[in-house]
């Protein structure tokens, strides 16, 4: 069993500004989005140098493990798109290369691409592939939860905007996930609030946990429900969830999830998300990576728990 290297909590939590790589349709420098009158944006600069894994030329996307960024990111193993796919012609899983990443509010590629060497130490094979979505906004607190339907622990199909008028706390698992600090952490960070906020007498009523499974082809209902009983989960104050990768897909790609396609599980590396929704159905808080503590989400739930006089949010459709 590989243990997810040390690196990753580091990187999960700069995943938040990395929306870029997430919006690979996003107004490149001097085509300002929504017709602000704005100047074009000077996209920032940095020289990077890694090694190609995979090249995915109809995707116009070179998947590098890249060194560190200064400055930006750490070293992680990424997509990064091309505008022009002349860019990726000629290149090949274990060429080092050197390009230039540039990067503005909402958008990002790289150019420039030469091949500096080869790297026989790194076979492709070794990749870890994330799934990218990049047909759906990144959100933020403030946004509106879009709708998607899935199926709960008890087969039953529900829909996201159920939740409307609760609190809703949802974060992305899969049960036969490998990595101690991440889903069993994530499921046990939830068991502990749950919990905690049944003994605290003034704790929000109106309140919902939700883990939602990534992992639709093992995590049937019946199999949720036997991890949440191992986790004594309250029916009622908790559901466990997965569905249909159409709905899935742009669920995951609204928070930025990444996680291997085609791995097998025990090579799956992904990130975090947990998301608190306001009773409005707009999204009070996101927390990445797992480095919070069971206090910042009650802390969390209960600031949104006090926005229950907000108005619904209408049009929650996508
Ligand atoms: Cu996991």
């Amino acid at each position: 069993m590989k243990r997810l290297p040390r690196s990753m909590s580091a990187l999960l939590a700069t995943m938040v500004s990395l929306a870029w790589f997430l919006s690979g349709c996003g107004p490149g420098p001097g085509a300002p989005a929504g017709g602000t009158a704005s100047a074009p944006e000077t996209p920032r600069e940095y020289a990077v140098t890694g090694v190609v894994r995979r090249v995915e030329p109809e995707r116009r996307s070179v998947v590098v493990k890249h060194e560190e960024i200064p400055g930006f990111m750490p070293a992680m193993t990424m997509p990064f798109d091309v505008k022009d796919a002349k860019e990726l012609s000629g290149l090949k899983a274990g060429d080092r290369i050197a390009f230039r990443m540039l990067v503005t509010t909402n958008d990002g590629w790289i150019d420039t691409v030469r091949v500096v060497g080869s790297d026989t130490n790194t076979p492709a094979a070794d990749a870890s592939p994330v799934r990218l979505t990049s047909s759906v906004p990144l959100l933020e607190a403030g946004a509106a939860l879009p709708d998607y339907t899935l199926t709960n622990e008890l087969g039953k199909v529900i829909r996201l905007s159920d939740f409307q008028g609760k609190v809703l706390a949802f974060t992305f698992i899969f049960t036969r996930c490998p990595y101690p600090d991440f889903c069993p952490r994530m499921t046990d960070l939830f068991a502990r609030a749950q919990k905690a906020l049944a003994d605290q007498a003034d704790a929000p009523k109106n309140l919902k946990f939700l883990s939602i499974s990534f992992d639709p082809q093992n995590d049937t209902p019946d199999l949720l429900r036997a991890y949440a009983e191992r986790y004594a989960y309250d029916p009622g104050q908790w559901s466990l969830a997965t569905g249909a990768w159409d709905q899935l897909e742009p669920l995951t790609g609204n928070f930025g999830l990444l996680f291997g396609r085609d791995v097998p599980p025990e090579k799956m590396e992904h990130n975090l998300r947990t998301v608190v929704v306001r009773p409005s159905g707009r999204i009070h808080a996101i927390l990445p990576s797992n480095e919070w503590a069971v206090d910042d989400l009650i802390r969390e739930i209960r600031a949104a728990a006090a926005t229950a006089g907000d108005a619904p949010t209408p049009d929650r459709g996508r």
